[in-house]
């Protein structure tokens, strides 16, 4: 009988997956490995490490106890290759009885293309099964985006109530509507007091990935000081029961409100969770459509909740696989300007990046619209390169694989695809930042002034991409009342505006304190 190596890649770590589920335990060989191509391809933040590698090795154990045939290599091995084809290939010159080699699809474009190399590099058949983990298929998300001018979230999502009878009620969305936003996205009063986000003291696994995260990657981003999160499924399950108790009902209500220090508010805290594969995406959904079914949440929060999941984490995995290798490469408002200096360090004056960049680096967590709202805005504003802003993205939070992460920076924040995820920029003055934060009261800047070295640089900056990137935009329909707003300004102001935003702009070029 042929035996099989099959490999497990770091964000694989569930049981159910087929290529486990189909293993022969006596003669297939399951392989993991904590290989330096894969923890350095970019500098990924040291919890980012610590949280993988001690969840692999933990999966490991499972596998183990489930009676699987397990090699586990791990990133201090004297002769760790370094790379997934080696340790594959090294696994098959040492068990001749291995005749193939099964993966499941890895969630990167590129892991994809060079394990498509695979079989002829190893001269060894390599199967390459499909993630079954996500509600819809990169086919049955191609079928849907055929022949569609364009590709709203919205629509997929109401396609995927409905397939999958989510939140449905004899053929209508729950509550006779699809979505509750209406009630959703107020600012959180400071009298509010999210409970505390799930803790866990590291075990002696975690702690052995700790000092070998400081040891073999001190130069990478982040601090790995005060590391809690989970690394088993229980403990991940553990995430889930509480988020669905104790923050579920309030997730709703102040989904994008950010707080001066507390970034964890009413998030979930899963996506660390559902990306490496110790939650399932179905699981998560089942237990929040429950939780409405049995009035222990109000449906603006299940919905809204559900919606995030069900809608745009599938949709944006669809989305990546339709618009690859490209969207790598789109660059709509041909934006070029570097990363300045503080988007590593947090060291700038604007108080609301100065909070969300020191949220990143402690955690490797911000929650949505920290990401989307001040540093992606902040980023689209000052035409920062789309691939040095994917690059960071990619690095910075611990639940970050281009599946995810390039849509959202390159069609959400950037709309570097001009408009193919998104229907208009996501851009704002400082006003909204200001309406859903505290940030403003500490900061530098002055949010109600518009032009001026004191004023916020968002009052202007938004004002100065408006008017440089007007032909571009102008004519889209959800911009029209904004460019009726900029047509009526008085010449002056808008050479005001464009002083003001050049010398922020150029001081930002020269990494000099804004
Ligand atoms: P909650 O707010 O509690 O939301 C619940 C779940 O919904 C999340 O766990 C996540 O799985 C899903 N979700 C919500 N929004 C999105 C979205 N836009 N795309 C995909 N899934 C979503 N999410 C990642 O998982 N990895 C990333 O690398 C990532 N990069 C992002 C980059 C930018 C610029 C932006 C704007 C968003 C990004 N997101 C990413 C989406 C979102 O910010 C995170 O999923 C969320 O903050 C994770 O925290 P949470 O688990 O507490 O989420
Ligand atoms: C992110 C990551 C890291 C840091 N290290 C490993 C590793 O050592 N071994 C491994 O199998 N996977 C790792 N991963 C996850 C992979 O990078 C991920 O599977 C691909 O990016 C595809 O999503
Ligand atoms: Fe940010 Fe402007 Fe508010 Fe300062 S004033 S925190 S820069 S939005």
């Amino acid at each position: 009988m042929a035996a099989s190596l099959r490999l497990i890649l770091g964000d694989q770590l569930t049981l159910s997956l087929p290529i486990l589920q189909q293993a022969n335990k006596q003669h297939d060989v399951i392989l993991l490995a904590e290989v330096k191509e894969e923890a350095t391809y970019v500098k990924h933040h040291k919890k980012k490490l610590v949280l993988l590698f001690s969840a692999m090795r933990h999966f490991a154990q499972t596998l183990k106890d489930e009676g699987y045939r397990v090699c586990y290599r791990e990133y201090g091995d004297e002769d760790n290759q370094g790379s997934l084809l080696n340790e594959v290939k090294r696994c098959l010159q040492e068990n001749e009885a291995l005749t193939q080699v099964v993966v499941t699809e890895p969630g990167e474009y590129r892991l994809l293309k060079s394990m498509q190399q695979w079989s002829s590099q190893l001269d060894t058949p390599v199967e390459i099964s499909e993630d079954p983990r996500f509600y819809a298929s990169v086919d049955d998300f191609k079928e849907w985006a055929k022949d569609r001018k364009s590709l709203r979230m919205e629509f997929f999502y109401r396609e995927m109530r409905k397939k999958h009878q989510i939140l449905m009620e004899q053929g209508e969305p729950a509550g006779g509507k699809w979505n509750y936003d209406a009630s959703n996205r107020k600012a959180m009063p400071a009298n509010v007091h999210p409970p505390e986000p799930t803790r866990f003291s590291p075990d002696t696994v975690t702690k052995e990935v700790i000092s070998l995260v400081e040891t073999e990657f001190s130069d990478h981003f982040g601090d790995i000081g005060a590391f809690h999160y989970a690394v088993t499924r229980d403990q991940a399950l553990q995430v889930l029961n509480e988020f669905i108790e104790q923050r579920l009902p309030d997730f709703g209500k102040y989904q994008d409100a950010m707080r001066h220090n507390m970034p964890w508010l009413f998030h979930s805290h899963i996506s660390f969770y559902l990306n490496c594969g110790l939650l399932s995406a179905r699981e998560v959904v089942q237990q929040a459509e429950a939780a409405w079914y049995a009035g222990e949440a109000p449906l603006n929060s299940v919905e809204g909740f559900i919606r995030q999941i069900l809608g745009w984490r599938e949709y944006v995995r669809g989305f990546y696989w339709h618009s690859m290798p490209q969207l790598q490469s789109d660059n709509y408002f041909n934006a070029k300007r570097d990363l300045p200096e503080f988007f590593w360090t947090g060291h700038t004056n604007m108080n609301c990046l100065r909070q969300c960049i020191q949220d990143t680096k402690h955690h490797a967590y911000a929650h949505h619209i920290q990401r989307l709202m001040v540093i992606g805005n902040f980023s689209l504003l000052c035409e920062l390169a789309p691939e040095q802003v994917q690059k960071w993205y990619l690095l910075v939070y611990a639940d970050a694989y281009e599946w995810v992460e390039l849509p959202n920076v390159a069609g959400m924040i950037l709309y570097a695809d001009g408009g193919n995820l998104a229907s208009k920029p996501y851009i704002s003055s400082g006003s909204y930042i200001n309406k859903m934060s505290d940030y403003c009261k500490n900061c530098g800047y002055s949010v109600s002034k518009k032009t001026g070295d004191k004023a916020c640089p968002f009052n202007y900056l938004y004002w100065r991409f408006l008017d440089a990137h007007h032909t571009k935009l102008k004519d889209n329909p959800r911009m029209g009342l904004v460019y009726k707003s900029y047509e009526k300004m008085s010449q002056q102001k808008i050479d005001t505006i464009r002083r003001d935003g050049a010398a922020f702009l150029t001081k930002l070029s020269k990494n000099e304190e804004v």
